[in-house]
């Protein structure tokens, strides 16, 4: 399924998002997800609304400059679980990936730290997820990530989920001994991983993931 995106041109100045709300909400038009960024020298406000005519008619009336582009909506079916693995503190990392997954488009699910293995895929299982990420930081909390995938073949739901694991002891060739389905180097990687995981199309550059020196990896022997 697909959605409107309005990329909305404003002025470099305080005051424009409460600007383009404002327009909206004196419309009635109920903002869905909005998002600003510099990304080409020129601001941008990224918003999705409940009502793609009313937002275009709005910002045409206003004399606002925009252009639309079709998003891909990521329903329950996406949802990935994120959560840093059992006795592991480190929460940054997860929050960036989190974070990224969801600017993406995902369905990200943040659970919270030092869970137990089954706890998590008792939630993987309630939010429907795809995707099961898993943040380890430490020599001592990355075995919880083959003893989350030990528990999936015990229960018989090894080919449910995507597993895939990241932070900074994790590695590509750590994801591969233990049979995960990827793993990425940082955040950004983290989006045509999971991507790919779900059949997206990433490009030509999903020829070179599957070796270990690329920032995201893909396990080709599940894909
Ligand atoms: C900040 C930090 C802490 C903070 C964490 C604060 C917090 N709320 O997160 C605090 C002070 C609490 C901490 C504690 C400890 N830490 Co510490 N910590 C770090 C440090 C300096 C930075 C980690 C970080 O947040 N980086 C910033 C993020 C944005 O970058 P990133 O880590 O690269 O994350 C990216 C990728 O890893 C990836 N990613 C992350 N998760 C996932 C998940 C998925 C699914 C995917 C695809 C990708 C992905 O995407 C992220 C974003 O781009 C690292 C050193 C380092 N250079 O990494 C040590 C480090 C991780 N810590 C270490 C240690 C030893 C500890 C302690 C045991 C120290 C102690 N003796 O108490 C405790 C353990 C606490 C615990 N039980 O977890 C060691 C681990 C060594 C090892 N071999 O195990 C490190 C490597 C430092 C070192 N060189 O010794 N730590």
């Amino acid at each position: 399924m697909t959605l409107k995106q309005f990329d909305i041109s404003v002025e470099n100045k305080p005051g424009e998002v409460a600007r383009i709300a404002e327009l909206l909400a004196k419309r009635a038009v109920n903002i869905r997800g909005i998002a600003t960024d510099f990304g080409k020298g020129h601001p941008m406000i990224h918003v999705i609304t409940d009502d793609d005519a009313t937002t275009r008619s709005a910002l045409t009336a206003s004399g606002t400059e925009f252009m639309e582009k079709e998003i891909i909506v990521v329903t329950q079916r996406y949802a990935t679980i994120e959560e840093p693995t059992q006795g592991d503190l480190h929460t940054i990392g997860y929050g960036l990936v989190s974070t990224q997954l969801e600017l993406a488009g995902f369905e990200v699910h943040k659970l919270g730290i030092d869970l137990d293995s089954m706890y998590f895929i008792e939630k993987a299982k309630e939010h429907n997820a795809d995707i099961i990420g898993l943040s380890a930081f430490l020599v001592t909390t990355i075995p919880y990530c083959p003893e989350v995938l030990a528990y999936l073949c015990d229960m018989g739901l090894r080919d449910k989920y995507k597993l895939i694991i990241g932070g900074t002891e994790c590695t590509a060739d750590k994801a591969d001994a233990m049979d995960a389905d990827g793993w990425a180097l940082n955040a950004v990687a983290a989006v045509p991983l999971c991507k790919r995981l779900m059949g997206k199309d990433v490009g030509e550059e999903a020829k070179l993931a599957t070796g270990y020196n690329h920032p995201w990896w893909y396990n080709s022997r599940r894909n």
